[in-house]
């Protein structure tokens, strides 16, 4: 059996040793030539303008090729051009030809097209009806007229979440396609599926030997082969389906967070990963068609993060946002340590992931009659009156000459078949390497009767095992079971089948995978930003996924339970299509503010929420807290973040004023674009972009650091806010001024908040804890909660 673990990592070093050969390279790999912003404008002529582009495209690449090389070569060598929301392309080049363009004066930069990755969890995981969005006003009060664009691995259109029953005409200002494939028709597209597009295998493609063309090869079609963009996309916008279901489990209605929205794909993803090139290209080209809102549920590894001017979805999002367009995105699933979230650039909303009341049990009960509960899904046909199944320790039943290591975590060869098969196999989760799903594969193989998982990683996230018998349990639960088998001369168990329950408490609770802050960029703006339901998510699947799951004798399930913060983004996109059909005219960054502000960080307990393991959540965990969406509708106050924050925050970052100028494109807005006057110095990133939240990367002993927001009124005329501070201990946090007066709807008034280490007099322990302290400024008028939160590094 693979391990794919180990595989994966094989890979990686063989991509990592292959640059460093000495002789001169002409072997081609797929860049990015990313050339800032200005594309062309939408509307007049999309294929004379696609045209243009082209040509100015290859033009570029004939100049860097080496003499003799002709434009049919810089022509193969093309594989995307991007026009609408910013300039560029994707070629296959050598390094001497990538080094050229880096030099060509109209390029801002050149980076290799890497595979960014799926952000389901690492094992495969799983879901729930609620969606986390609780009300059925949702349903009546939006309009149909937003759009919610979905780059991920293509959709499965007949599933019923795609029902277009009871919608009105697409809105006229769409301006997509619905693009066919030998299994996917003009008709596949509909009222609610208002467009489909797919990347890699045209002619004229990457070729398939490359590295980034492996990932390419999706196939010629927009139909999802893989259940992760059919799930993302009825997450954000799925038609309300009652009675779903997965085999029995989580029964009732599942629905999108706008189901009255328009979904648009764009397949960039298979299986294996995305390319950097095609990511873009569905960014550029969802802008282009008209979409209001994205949701990418991808990204790359926290471990191989790069600058925002390498990374195709920071840039894809700029230029998005300079559109009007809100680019909602996962923060990874590489939680639950500091710095592990991605996708964290200013201008994107970053999405963690929660659980929801919603939990599924399967109970272990041993031969002493003790019933031990566990989490998983599965459908075991084992009972209380069915008898019981000899229970052992992977150790017990390991090979010849295996490592009590190694049996004991069910690894890979470790058991052996003779003296396992029959038998309920207890393993423990000490070795991250080996999933549980190799795990229950490893335990299924041996021909056990079933598994028990010790582990408290992922505890809260079910393991979906199909109908082999499984179930986790933490480790005093495991203490307890090890020492039965100890205590006992043959001992015994059955595991029953899952049942859920609902009205968990506490809920929400921040999932263990969910990626954490600060950045690992730039600690100056606080991420993740919301948090939404991303553990047990149940939404629409591909019908062919996963055979393995599927029950002996049932057919496989139209709904799938998955998770990972890939299931919270979607939440967040239909959340904020929502609040833009209540609020045509607000930019992006008003709705993230008003999902931000509004958020809840108290749960079902009315206590404040906590993080996997029962500490209370942070900013760092959760961002702002759990999306509210129906509060998110009046937030009372709301902070612009402007194009031009984000322009100054890239000089503050250090990037030069030439670039920056071209990022912002050749319009007025870059010619006359001049870096703030301090600049770079992150230190000013604080103060200098208006967000949402705060964050304070150095406090030093007798300084105060002094931060400037500006609120606009978007509630009623006559309105003034009171400032309260929750201030950590030994913090000093003062409001300036802690009154703001509106007269009017869209007026705006500053404020300033200071921060600085408390003066504790001269007890010990005196002054704020090291490093990072959290709190948060909540302004109210009575009707409305305005609350942002703030994390200061206390040095
Ligand atoms: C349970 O399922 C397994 C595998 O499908 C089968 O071998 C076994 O006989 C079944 N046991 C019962 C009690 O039905
Ligand atoms: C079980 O017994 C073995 C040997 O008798 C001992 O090493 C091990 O610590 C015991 N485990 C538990 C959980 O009691
Ligand atoms: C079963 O065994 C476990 C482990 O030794 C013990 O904690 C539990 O109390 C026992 N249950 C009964 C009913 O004796
Ligand atoms: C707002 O307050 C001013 C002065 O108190 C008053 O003249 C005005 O009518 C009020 N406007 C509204 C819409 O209530
Ligand atoms: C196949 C199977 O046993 N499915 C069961 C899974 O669990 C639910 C809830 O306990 C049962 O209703 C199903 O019959």
């Amino acid at each position: 059996m693979v391990n794919r673990a180990h595989f994966v990592i094989l890979v990686l070093v063989y991509r990592l040793l292959v640059p460093l050969s000495a002789e001169p390279d002409q072997t081609r790999e797929s860049y990015v030539v990313y050339m800032g912003g200005g594309g062309g404008g939408a509307g007049a002529g999309a294929g004379v303008e696609e045209e243009a582009a082209r040509a100015m495209h290859m033009e570029m690449l004939t100049s860097v090729a080496p003499a003799g090389d002709d434009q049919g070569r810089a022509a193969a060598a093309l594989t995307q051009s991007y026009h609408h929301a910013f300039q560029g392309f994707a070629a296959e080049l050598t390094e001497a030809e990538a080094a050229a363009l880096s030099g060509h004066e109209r390029v801002v930069s050149v980076f290799r097209d890497r595979a960014l990755e799926l952000h389901t969890t690492r094992s495969w995981d799983f879901l729930d009806v609620q969606s986390g969005l609780r009300s059925d006003r949702l349903g009546r009060r939006a309009s149909g007229d937003v759009i919610i664009g979905i780059v991920d691995t293509g959709v499965w259109p007949e599933s019923a979440s795609f029902s277009d029953a009871g919608m009105g005409p697409v809105p006229a200002r769409w301006r997509g396609v619905c693009m066919e494939g030998p299994d996917f028709k003009k008709s596949s597209c509909n009222k609610k599926l208002i467009g489909a597009r797919y990347y890699g295998s045209q002619p004229g493609s990457a070729s398939s030997s490359s590295a980034a063309g492996a990932v390419t090869a999706t196939g010629g079609s927009p139909r999802d082969a893989v259940g992760h963009g059919t799930h993302t996309a009825s997450t954000a916008a799925g038609a309300v389906v009652p009675g779903a279901g997965y085999y029995g489990l989580a029964r009732g209605a599942a629905k999108g967070g706008a189901p009255a929205s328009r979904v648009a794909v764009y397949k960039a993803c298979s299986l294996g990963g995305c390319a950097s090139s095609a990511v873009l290209k569905a960014i550029d080209d969802a802008v282009g068609d008209g979409v209001d809102v994205v949701s990418i549920s991808i990204g790359m590894s926290s471990a191989f993060q790069s600058d925002f001017l390498a990374d195709p979805i920071a840039l894809g999002a700029f230029h998005a946002h300079q559109r009007g367009v809100l680019v909602v995105c996962s923060g990874g699933n590489d939680g639950p340590n500091p710095y592990t979230v991605v996708n964290s650039a200013p201008w994107i909303l970053t999405v963690a992931a929660s659980s929801i009341d919603r939990s599924f049990h399967s109970t272990i009960v041993l031969g002493n009659g003790t019933l031990v509960k566990g989490i998983a899904i599965n459908f075991s046909n084992q009972s209380i009156t069915g008898g019981q199944y000899p229970l052992v320790f992977g150790p017990q039943v390991a090979g010849r000459y295996t490592p009590v290591s190694e049996a004991s975590n069910c690894y890979p060869g470790s058991l052996d078949a003779q003296k396992a098969a029959g038998k309920i196999v207890v393993c423990v989760g000490t070795d991250p390497m080996v999933s549980r799903r190799v795990k229950k594969l490893v335990a299924e193989g041996a021909g056990a009767s079933g598994l028990v998982l010790i582990d408290d990683a992922e505890k809260a996230v079910p393991f979906v095992a199909g109908g082999f018998p499984f179930s986790q349990v933490a480790t005093d639960a495991g203490a307890q079971i090890l020492e039965y088998i100890n205590s006992t001369k043959n001992p015994t168990a059955v595991i029953l089948p899952t049942e859920d329950a609902k009205d968990d408490k506490p809920a929400p609770v921040v999932a263990s995978f969910s990626a954490r802050g600060p950045g690992g960029l730039t600690e100056a703006i606080l991420k993740p930003d919301l948090m939404a339901p991303g553990v047990s998510i149940l939404a629409a699947t591909i019908p062919t996924a996963d055979k393995e799951d599927v029950p002996a004798g049932k057919n496989p399930s139209p709904f799938a339970i998955k998770s990972g913060t890939s299931m919270a983004c979607p939440h967040v996109a239909g959340a904020a299509a929502f609040v833009k059909s209540a609020h045509p005219g607000w930019s992006p960054s008003m709705i993230r503010s008003a999902l931000m502000t509004t958020a809840t960080t108290r749960n079902n307990l009315g206590q404040a929420v906590a993080s996997s393991t029962g500490a209370a959540a942070t900013g760092h965990d959760m961002g702002a807290g759990e999306i509210s969406p129906l509060r998110a509708l009046s937030p009372g106050l709301v902070f612009d973040t402007t194009t031009r924050d984000y322009l100054n925050f890239l000089c503050y970052y250090g990037y030069k004023e030439q670039l920056v100028r071209k990022l912002a494109g050749a319009g007025a807005a870059g010619a006359a674009f001049a870096c703030p006057r301090g600049a770079p110095s992150p230190d000013l990133i604080a103060s200098g972009v208006n967000y949402p939240s705060i964050s304070v990367p150095r406090l030093l002993a007798g300084r105060t650091a002094t931060v400037s927001r500006v609120a606009m009124n978007v509630g009623p005329p006559n309105a003034t806010y009171a400032a309260a501070v929750e201030a950590p201990p030994g913090l000093a946090v003062k409001v300036s001024p802690e009154r703001l007066v509106f007269s009017s709807r869209w007026t705006t008034a500053a404020y300033q908040v200071s921060f600085e280490i408390a003066s504790g007099g001269a007890g010990a322990g005196a002054g704020a804890s090291k490093g990072y302290v959290h709190g948060a400024v909540t302004w109210s008028d009575g009707a409305h909660s305005v609350r942002t939160p703030f994390a200061v590094n206390v040095i």
